[in-house]
């Protein structure tokens, strides 16, 4: 989507998630600045109990002289909006925003897709910031980036947003970050105007009393009632205890629990624990690293009565690590014997050989709806593009034995679902952006591949044998499959690709 789209609509609301933190802030007011220079009837807008207490955030409102334009509203009393609503930094329909009756909606949000209705989307996981899925768009629409005031506030929402930029590792955030200029005094003040006396009180009190599991290693904290945005921070420090490896902290609000995650292992992704906590009773998410999430009372009180929330949490984490089985495919011996024959279907995949496209030794990422593959350029490095459009990859020995190459180029074949997201390869090198698909060409599978499979009825994390670094998820109904040829070559295939992928051999 671009912004230049929404120009159509009059009136428009633009609208941070609730309990807006200073990502959200700074790209909402950037939008609502671009409808304001092109004479739109805009309003700047979020919802949330309590309106803003944080200190660096009222401090941002004061800087950009919008605390009479930001309007706290605590719920829509109104007859449904008659214009367009974009939620921004959040998704219109999640848990974590307040939904405002609309005629049209739009989403800008760089969360994991949650929302999958809205046509007006443009909704990039990859980035660090919805600041800079916002810088981007507006240079997209050629709008004047001079005003040091917003540029300023994008980059304090890239900051506040990446861990004090130190998790960044998009191209996009980086050339935000290096190319923006902005007020280096305003984020020195911001950034050092993170807590108000109280909250230190709050955080120094809360942190005494932490409960500590070492079994799952996990540190659960409940803290008085603050801005939510102190939960946070309270999780990253907690998160750097030598022996916690999973930081949950916590307090009680009047409608339900308010909890922040961060984790350190390469076994737990914070998203995944947040919404797994969650599950059933309100939602969770976020990134690997760090994660949030929202329960509410009337859903935790009809399920759990009066379970105390100590015990709650703690139950739920480890009900959490008693769900998932862990493979690490290169020391995974599969028990093939309650297995099944399968042989490769004839059909049709993308694929590149990766230093036609890049030097051998590049370190590359591969952007795909999935998420990210960091590998390396080699010799005899083949990435390859499935049905549906999920990438993987695949050495060159390997693939001329179970493929056929083809002329026909991958965009022109009409057999191959393209996902939304086309895969890109960005070298690290110089942050250039190749376009996979374009370079890609059809193989088609020579049957001689077999795997044994069978169905899974838990959750699994593999860590395959090329991929040791983030793991892939199966849920129960998926299949688990190891290749006939190599025993350690495990990995989980989505029960509706299996099928389209394999056939039962009798
Ligand atoms: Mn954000």
């Amino acid at each position: 989507m671009k912004l230049s789209q929404l120009l159509e609509y009059d009136p428009i609301i633009v609208q941070c998630h609730d309990n807006p933190d200073a990502d959200a802030i700074a790209s909402g007011y950037a939008i609502y600045e671009y409808f304001k220079e092109h004479s739109k009837n805009v309003r700047f807008v979020y919802s949330g109990r309590n309106a803003i207490q944080k200190s660096n955030l009222l401090l941002l409102i004061n800087y950009l002289k919008i605390g009479d334009v930001l309007e706290h509203i605590e719920e829509w009393k109104d007859d449904e909006f008659e214009g367009l609503v974009v939620t921004v930094d959040c998704q219109y329909g999640a848990g974590n925003v307040t939904r405002i009756p609309a005629k049209y909606v739009a989403i800008i949000d760089h969360h994991q897709k949650e929302i999958e209705n809205v046509e007006l989307s443009e909704i990039v996981s990859g980035l660090g910031s919805c600041s800079t899925l916002v810088w981007r768009m507006l240079r997209e629409e050629g709008f004047d980036l001079d005003d040091i005031k917003i540029n300023t506030a994008l980059y304090f929402g890239l900051y506040t947003d990446t861990n004090s930029l130190s998790e960044i590792n998009n191209p996009f955030d980086k050339d935000m970050r290096d190319m923006i200029a902005y007020e280096k005094s305003v984020i020195i003040i911001l950034r050092n105007s993170n807590f108000s006396l109280d909250e230190l009180e709050i955080a120094g009190n809360a942190m005494k009393n932490y409960l500590y599991y070492p079994k799952n290693r996990f540190a659960v904290i409940k803290a008085k009632q603050c801005d939510p945005n102190i939960l946070g921070l309270i999780s990253d420090f907690l998160l750097q205890v030598a022996e916690v490896d999973e930081a949950i902290v916590y307090n009680e609000w009047p409608g339900g629990f308010k909890y922040s995650v961060r984790t350190c292992v390469k076994e737990v992704h914070a998203d995944e624990l947040a919404s797994f906590i969650a599950e059933g009773i309100g939602s969770g998410g976020g990134h690997i690293e760090k994660a949030g999430g929202f329960i509410r009372r009337d859903l935790y009180e009809a399920k759990f009565k009066d379970l105390d929330t100590e015990e709650f949490f703690r139950t739920r984490i480890d009900e959490y690590f008693d769900t998932f089985e862990v493979i690490y495919a290169s020391e995974y011996e599969a028990d093939i014997s309650k297995m099944e024959l399968y042989a490769k279907k004839k059909i049709h995949q993308g694929f590149v050989i990766a230093k036609d496209i890049l030097p051998i030794g590049t370190p590359v990422i591969v952007r795909t709806l999935e998420g990210d593959i960091e590998t390396e350029v080699s010799d005899d490095l083949v990435f390859m593009i499935g049905i549906k459009g999920e990438v993987y990859t695949n050495h060159r020995e390997k693939f001329e034995r179970s493929y056929q190459m083809t002329d026909i180029e991958y965009l022109s074949d009409d057999e191959l679902l393209k996902p939304e997201y086309l895969p890109t390869v960005h070298s690290r090198n110089d942050g250039s952006v190749i376009d996979l698909s374009k370079h890609a060409h059809v193989c088609i599978s020579s049957g001689a591949t077999q795997i044994c499979a069978c169905q899974i009825d838990k959750r699994v994390k593999i860590f395959t044998k090329w991929y040791t670094e983030t793991y892939m998820a199966g849920k129960p109904g998926d299949y688990l499959a190891v290749r006939t040829d190599d025993p350690h070559d495990v990995y989980i295939v989505e029960r509706d690709i299996f099928f389209r992928t394999y056939e039962k051999m009798e």
